[in-house]
């Protein structure tokens, strides 16, 4: 199956490519759903990535935060990063790299004009519209940060559930893959839309690779068992 797909990849003008959390599990990263490691395992992210969650407790969601950018600044790219963006700058044009993940591994591998569904989470914003005294560099350090004369607070600039995804990015994604005639859909479980819509509506044949069943393997013309930094090098070396 991997000599097909290697096949596919060498005849597709157009690549899209689909990425999750998975991506980053052998850089060290716990994937999204089983990211509740020790102190955080009592909680449901999907409970904690929320603006009612931070609203309700804005020093818990901060600190939640806090664990998971400490823990993304201590990991590197792995060889599933490195092969995707090596194989873009050996074939200007033909790949465009569509991701869920906020941890900037695929930028930090080389990768250009990422579109990051999700944002990322080592940038910050304003909570609410910024007033003319809400300036980064004033802000007072603190779980959260806070404008230090209104005392608006700073949040993760990462998409909440039941946050719209950023419009020109999610439209850029959705032209890829409408346009595309491969799209790679690597490590991610395709639960969470519309990231996970994009497999569905791929113009292209849709290739799966993951070591675990996911929720697109009913839309892929192939499924590849196997572990992003493992596969990803064999498929896209020329
Ligand atoms: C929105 C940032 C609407 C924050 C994240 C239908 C249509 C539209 C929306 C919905 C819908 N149904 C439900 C919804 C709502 C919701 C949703 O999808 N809920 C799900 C849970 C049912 N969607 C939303 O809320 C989205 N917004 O729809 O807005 C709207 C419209 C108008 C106006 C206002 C609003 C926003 C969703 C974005 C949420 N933010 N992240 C943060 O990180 O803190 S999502 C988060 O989970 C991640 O970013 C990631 O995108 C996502 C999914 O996780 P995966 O990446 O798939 O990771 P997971 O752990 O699940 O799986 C890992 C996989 O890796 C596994 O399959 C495993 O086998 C595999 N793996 C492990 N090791 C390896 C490997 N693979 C390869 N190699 C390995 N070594």
């Amino acid at each position: 199956m991997i000599g097909q797909v290697r096949e596919w990849i060498h005849g597709a003008r157009h690549i899209a490519v689909l990425t999750g959390a998975g991506m980053s599990a052998e850089s060290g990263v716990p994937t999204f759903r089983d990211a509740q490691t020790g102190l955080w395992a009592q909680f449901d992210p999907q409970q904690l990535a929320t603006e009612e969650a931070f609203r309700a407790d804005p020093s818990r969601v901060w600190d939640w935060y806090a664990f998971r950018r400490g823990m993304i600044a201590k990991v590197e790219p792995n060889a599933g990063h490195r092969a995707l963006a090596a194989f873009a700058q050996r074939h200007p044009g033909r790949m465009t790299l569509i991701t869920q993940n906020v941890d900037g591994l695929h930028q930090r591998a080389g990768s250009a004009g990422v579109l990051a569904l999700h944002g990322n989470i080592a940038e910050d914003k304003w909570l609410d519209r910024p007033k003319a005294c809400c300036r980064f560099e004033t802000a007072l350090p603190g779980s959260p940060p806070r404008c230090a004369r209104c005392g608006s607070m700073l949040r993760p600039d990462v998409v909440w559930f039941g946050e719209m995804l950023p419009v020109a990015v999610l439209a850029a994604a959705q032209e890829a893959a409408q346009t595309c005639d491969l799209m790679l859909v690597v490590g991610t479980s395709g639960v969470v839309y519309p990231a996970a819509g994009l497999a569905r509506t791929a113009a292209g044949k849709v290739v799966v690779v993951n070591p675990e069943p996911t929720g697109l393997d009913d839309a892929a013309d192939a499924v590849l068992r196997g572990k992003a930094a493992q596969l990803l090098p064999q498929l896209l070396e020329d």
